[in-house]
């Protein structure tokens, strides 16, 4: 929560927005991203919003951390032969939109997706 309220992914995890979510645990949730990239382009996020970014998330949970990088993996298993890049964008100026900390799933055919 921040001064605006919710991110749009707890606003997602709440069901007060729609997505299409690929699956679901206690703890994370992985949604089709809205402005796909590449064949396969799934986001992985923590429920909880207590995480800005990926160092935050390591450091704070790393359980949590490696239970995401395997929801991401089983993705990928489903739905590319198990082949996939995992990107983390933190910050601004690397690319980072919402900073309630999420990974991006990218796989199948990649395209010019060489950055999201
Ligand atoms: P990043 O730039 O790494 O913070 O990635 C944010 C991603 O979130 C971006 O690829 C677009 C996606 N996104 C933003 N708003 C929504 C939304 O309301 N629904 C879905 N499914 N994805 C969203």
């Amino acid at each position: 929560m921040t001064e605006s309220g919710p991110s749009i992914f707890s606003r997602i995890v709440a069901r007060e927005i729609p997505a299409t979510i690929v699956a679901e645990t206690d703890d994370l949730i992985a949604i089709e991203d809205i402005n796909p990239q590449a064949d396969v382009h799934v986001l992985v996020i923590p429920k909880t919003e207590t995480y800005a970014n990926v160092s935050e998330l390591a450091a704070g949970d790393p359980a949590l951390l490696s239970r995401l990088v395997a929801l991401a993996q089983s993705i990928a298993d489903d739905r590319a032969g198990g082949q996939y890049r995992l990107i983390f964008n933190s910050g601004a100026s690397a690319g980072q939109t919402v900073f309630h900390v999420h990974a991006h799933v990218l796989a199948g055919d990649l395209g010019e997706a060489t950055l999201v």
